[in-house]
């Protein structure tokens, strides 16, 4: 399992928060999703052999957010 760190700008709300969790947690291999708003952190588990942080960072950038640093 690995474990990452990922800096979200443009959440701003528990809406954000969800929109962000639904997206990631909607991809194949991800185990956990949790989100920090105040230090726009989304923290992720997932299975590195079914998905990458490159499909992670694409579908956060998909449903209308940035992603800083991975
Ligand atoms: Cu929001």
């Amino acid at each position: 399992m690995t474990h990452k760190n990922i800096i979200v700008e443009g959440m701003t709300c528990e809406h954000c928060v969800e929109t962000v969790t639904k997206a990631v947690n909607s991809l194949d291999g991800i185990s956990q999703v949790s989100v920090d708003l105040d230090k726009k952190q989304v923290t992720v588990d997932f299975d590195d052999s079914r998905t990458d942080m490159d499909a992670i960072s694409s579908k956060i950038i998909e449903v209308g957010f940035e992603v800083v640093l991975n």
